[in-house]
């Protein structure tokens, strides 16, 4: 059976795409709702706009990497304990994409899972109908069946790949997608990957046991009394409200739950304990270890693509310099820690402290103890212990706001053609989230192309949530000019974060929560263009 990805008010939408695309793509799976009103002038995945933007971004000559990604079942060892899982050519992660911006990549993926499955190519501003979102921009591969994905890398940066079935992405699923700039000859020459992961499958639950357990109410034992099961989408009705002036209501629980300058993301960080976490697929009890030499300038690219768990990243006896933060580059800032909400990805320039062992530690946000590391390597001598807490992660915390997009990188100048507000609802105890779009649960903003368009987006829940965009990247107005250029941004809770985009990529595109639990509980909707 085809999972759905989506919910019941996005049938009328996605009829009209399968039909704009003249592919057939799910009128089988969606033609209960083939009677209702629909409209025909949104632009489909398979809409000569898409080839004509696509065609834009080929530069003669480019290269070609060709890669194969074949999903299967296969056992992961987690510090000698197997696991079963599905991954890409038996590895977590999958293997490394790298190519050069402006090259053409061209991934065969083979599925031989039980499951259909569709590959997501995170970041990247990429041909519609190669986007990976099953029954909107193509039909699932299906098991034993196999798909050419194939696309042009205009942007150098850090990205990744993953499965956008169901919740497939809690598998292991995923890989780095690495694009090199030809151009940039000041990067250091060392470039360390590090894939941050939560990680339960094979032991005992699967994701999707797991997103059951979430909706009948089994999760973690203090969910049911704590402020997270309230439901709060009401409560922008009442004036002033802001996340400054709940905070200050001193003595409530709500004041708790709020988030504050060493809290950002509130109290109800996540709603799952994973029995591990995951740098490059190797708890810290047994971590992935990267050699390099003492005084050497190295670049972390870091990628967090976990499925619930946003973790705070530092470097014992080291600062961090970031660079680019969604594969953007923004102007140096140096910094103690940084927050790495799931879909998120930082560059960040680290000069090896000393020698001997440096851990690199991926806090667990929220929580004291739960930690991933990896291990910086100079020389011999024994590891950092595992649960290794280094000063840097209560040093200073990177906040967007420090953030400023090169002047390469920001958007031009200019006023919004068009403003959607997208509230962002729902509560633990029912387990159902999801999005209001200008007063309206259709879940689509219309767009044209060419268009400059603002999201505000509104958290009304008591959760944090890290709201993502396909095919483009945003730039995060932030009071400090111009803010960082992003396709993933956190939203803390009952808190407001703003926008802007210019629609300069024709198709169908998912705007959901990265929280792959809360996505699939319907916290989705659609930038939608239209002719
Ligand atoms: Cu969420």
């Amino acid at each position: 059976m085809i999972k759905r990805w989506f919910t019941p008010r996005w049938l009328v939408a996605l009829i009209a795409v399968a039909l704009v695309a003249g592919a057939g793509v799910g009128i089988g799976l969606w033609a209960n709702a083939a009677s209702k009103p629909r409209s025909t002038a949104l632009v489909g995945p398979g809409d000569r706009a898409v080839a004509t933007a696509e065609a834009a971004r080929q530069k003669e000559g480019a290269g070609v990497r060709n890669v194969t990604l074949t999903a299967a079942p296969t056992t992961l060892r987690l510090d000698g304990r197997k696991v079963t899982t599905w991954a890409f050519n038996n590895t977590v992660p999958g293997p490394e994409i790298r190519a050069n911006a402006g090259d053409v990549i061209r991934a065969r993926v083979v599925n031989r899972l039980s499951e259909p499955l569709t590959v997501h190519w995170h970041g990247i501003a990429l041909r519609n109908d190669m986007d990976g979102v099953p029954d909107v921009t193509q039909k699932a591969i299906k098991p034993g069946g196999a798909f050419v994905y194939r696309f042009t890398v205009s942007d150098p940066g850090t990205f990744f790949y993953h499965s956008h079935v169901g919740t497939q992405l809690d598998r292991g699923l995923y890989g780095p997608l690495i694009v090199n700039d030809p151009k940039d000859t000041t990067a250091p020459r060392r470039d360390i990957t590090v894939m941050l992961d939560d990680w339960i499958d094979g032991t005992g639950r699967t994701p999707d046991k797991v997103l059951d357990d979430l909706r009948s109410g089994a999760t973690k034992s203090d969910d049911s009394s704590d402020m997270g099961s309230m439901d709060m989408s009401d409560m922008g009705s009442m004036p002033g409200m802001s996340s400054s002036s709940m905070g200050t209501s001193d003595g409530s629980e709500m004041s708790g739950m709020m988030p504050t300058k060493n809290n950002p993301l509130g109290s109800d960080v996540t709603d799952l304990a994973y029995p591990y976490y995951l740098v490059n697929g190797r708890p810290a009890t047994d971590p992935a270890t990267f050699k390099v030499t003492p005084g050497e300038r190295i670049r972390l690219r870091i990628i967090n693509a976990a499925s619930e768990t946003p973790f705070r990243v530092a470097v014992g006896g080291s600062r961090l310099t970031v660079t680019a933060t969604d594969g953007f580059p923004v102007r140096p800032v140096t910094t103690d820690t940084v927050l790495v909400g799931m879909g998120e990805r930082y560059d960040a320039v680290v000069t090896v402290p000393r020698t001997g062992a440096v851990p690199l530690v991926a806090k667990v946000e929220g929580e004291s103890t739960q930690s991933a590391m990896a291990v910086l390597r100079t020389g011999t001598g024994a590891n950092p212990m595992p649960d290794t807490k280094v000063k840097e992660l209560n040093g200073r915390l990177l906040t967007y706001a420090d953030l400023r997009a090169t002047q390469a990188a920001a958007l031009p100048t200019r006023q919004p053609d068009r403003t959607y507000t997208v509230d962002l609802t729902g509560n633990m105890s029912t387990y159902k989230w999801g999005t209001t779009t200008n007063g309206k649960k259709d879940g689509t903003l219309t767009v044209r192309q060419g268009q400059r368009i603002r999201l505000v987006l509104d958290n009304r829940t008591m959760m944090w949530h890290p709201i993502h965009l396909h095919g483009h990247t945003f730039q995060v107005v932030t009071g400090s000019t111009p803010g960082p250029r992003k396709d993933t941004v956190i939203v803390p809770p009952m808190s407001r974060v703003t926008v802007d985009v210019d629609a300069n990529n024709p198709g169908q595109w998912a705007l959901h929560c990265h929280n792959i639990y809360h996505a699939e509980a319907g916290m989705l909707a659609m930038l939608s263009y239209v002719k």
